[in-house]
């Protein structure tokens, strides 16, 4: 056999070898395992690595310190459903369909799990999906039934439903690390699906934090008194102010009995939204008396407080009050989250899967943390637009990267399905974030990113709007039953407090935000025709 013969039977075994290898399950093993990680209404200003002026996450921060933080992280539609929807199909509402919570999805679109478990990942849910159907493309699942509960929670499994004992965020971690320890292949990567119901409303934070966070004290944000001038119709009719749409027994843990001893102060508690018996003894009815024994002192304790002291409050003052009420609870429940993370990171690092595991934290919106007053989320304005977003993947992102381009969830399915090496379908909206995450930020073009919020008339009464945001600017069309827009400087005016649309020094921008608009629109193929489809569909 001369040399270049024995060379080329030396790389013809060699590559056989390696092809041969491929086809066996264990080489999947280089291929990464993937955790993707989500809360509901996470809003960034509660996570310390984004912003620790209200809480510490340390073990949110753990992923942000060994892995990428994102600080323009945005949805394309800041509400539930629709953001599940654009993250698992990788396109906007308008292409989905899912353009509300309430709409059908066309069940028949391709979600990126069916891709990873058809790429030979084993693919697992735990937790709230909120989406109307089962989900598809997952080998194994227990998700909770719409908005699912705190408290003793349902969830829909494959065989059957159950409910299970304990609080949610616990539970969903059980679920998870128990799916870890007896379902997991050991001879395929996976595709785990990690997802909270907590911090989303009503909050109620298991006993421990409840009591921990109730005797707690947080700073005002700077605009929780707004009174909305130099803004549109929009911002002043929208229904989620802290005082006034904030609900004392559903949001604020006042009994039904207390507020019926103070009926003759009705006029002090009246005029801002009790809400009825409901809102408080749903949750309520759930717990069972070990449970009752652990959340009653507390909310006794602030029962007793409201009575005594509500009639002599100004407005100012409930305001302040409501605001703290609410912090306490939805801060109680990110904190549960954060320890619950901690314990699964803890797992992984112990079974040695943290080198070859993609840890990806996110919500499916921001959230209104008293920013205008406000709570919830839907508007194109930076606290519900944004959304945390953070990824750890060892020896591969830099430790403490910073990532400042604006991205969206529409980018998450082609994401992870680059960094899974699985072909992104053409017809994805999005684009990888890989080339960020590796440094290549030359590779990355995109410079405004599209929005287009829908739900309305509904919930919280925000307005259809749609607009686009730059690094500079954002240009607001609110439509349907008004026509107004709205442009903010982002960079001369950080809280958002003023409309500059019809301001002359403005003038030239709003001309070319409005073209560039047009041809976002034209990009991702929205439409008036398609704006007026979806009025249409949702009156009928
Ligand atoms: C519920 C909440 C609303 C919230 C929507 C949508 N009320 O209706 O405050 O805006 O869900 O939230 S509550 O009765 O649950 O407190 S979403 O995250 O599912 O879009
Ligand atoms: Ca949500």
């Amino acid at each position: 056999m001369t040399l270049s013969y024995r060379v080329m039977f030396v790389y013809l075994f060699l590559s056989f070898g390696v092809i041969s290898c491929g086809k066996k399950p264990g080489k999947n093993l280089s291929r990464p395992n993937i955790l993707f990680i989500m809360s509901d209404d996470h809003a960034y200003q509660a996570i310390s690595a984004y912003d620790d002026r209200l809480i510490q996450t340390p073990n949110i921060d753990r992923l942000a310190k060994q892995g990428a933080l994102f600080s323009n992280s945005c949805v394309t539609n800041s509400i539930c459903a629709p953001s599940r929807a654009t993250i698992l199909t990788g396109k906007h509402n308008h292409i989905n369909g899912k353009i509300d919570n309430r709409s059908p999805f066309d069940t028949t679109q391709i979600t990126f799990p069916q891709l990873f478990q058809n790429a030979g990942y084993q693919t697992a849910m735990y937790g709230k999906l909120h989406f109307g159907n089962n989900p598809k493309g997952v080998d194994d699942f227990m998700i909770l039934p719409g908005q699912g509960h705190y408290v003793n929670p349902d969830f829909i499994t494959n065989d059957g439903d159950t409910t299970i004992t304990g609080h949610v965020t616990d539970i969903i971690t059980d679920l998870t690390l128990e799916w870890f320890r007896e379902k997991r292949d050991k001879d395929k990567p996976f595709l785990m699906m990690y997802l909270h119901k907590a911090p989303h409303r009503p909050w109620w934070p298991n006993p421990k934090k409840f009591k921990e966070f109730a005797k707690k004290e947080f700073p005002l944000p700077e605009t929780l008194f707004d009174n909305y001038k130099n803004r549109g119709t929009a911002a002043k009719t929208a229904e989620m102010n802290i005082l006034k749409d904030l609900r004392y027994g559903h949001d604020s843990k006042i009994r039904p009995e207390t507020m019926e001893e103070m009926v003759d102060l009705e006029p002090y508690v009246q005029p801002y939204n009790w809400g009825g018996n409901d809102g408080f003894t749903t949750s309520y009815v759930r717990f069972n008396s070990e449970q009752k024994t652990l959340y009653d002192p507390v909310i006794d304790s602030i029962n007793i407080w409201f009575r005594n002291n509500w009639e002599g409050l100004t407005n100012k003052e409930k305001m302040k009050w409501k605001y703290q009420r609410y912090m306490q609870d939805y801060l109680g429940c990110i904190s549960s989250v954060d320890d619950n993370l901690g314990r699964v990171l803890d797992y992984l690092d112990e079974e040695g899967l943290t080198e070859n595991t993609i840890v990806i934290y996110t919500s499916d919106q921001g959230f209104y943390l008293g920013e205008h007053g406000w709570f919830d989320k839907r508007f194109i304005y930076n606290e519900s637009f944004k959304t945390p977003l953070i990824i750890r993947w060892p020896n591969k992102i830099k430790s403490g990267l910073k990532i400042t381009e604006m991205v969206q969830n529409l980018d998450y399915a082609q994401t992870l399905l680059d960094m899974a090496g699985i072909r992104q379908p053409s017809d994805m909206q999005g684009e990888s974030l890989v080339p960020l995450l590796l440094g290549n930020k030359s590779e990355w073009t995109r410079d405004a990113v599209y929005y287009h919020y829908y739900e309305y008339p509904s919930v919280h009464m925000v307005k259809r709007h749609y607009g686009i945001v730059t690094e500079k600017y954002k240009l607001v069309h609110f439509y349907y039953d008004v026509d107004e827009w709205e442009l903010y400087d982002r960079f001369s005016d950080l809280n958002e407090m003023s409309n500059v649309y019809n301001d002359p020094n403005y003038s030239e921008i709003k001309t070319k935000l409005k073209i560039e608009l047009t041809e976002l629109r034209n990009k991702y193929n929205d439409s008036r025709e398609l704006d007026q489809y979806y009025i249409k569909k949702y009156l009928e």
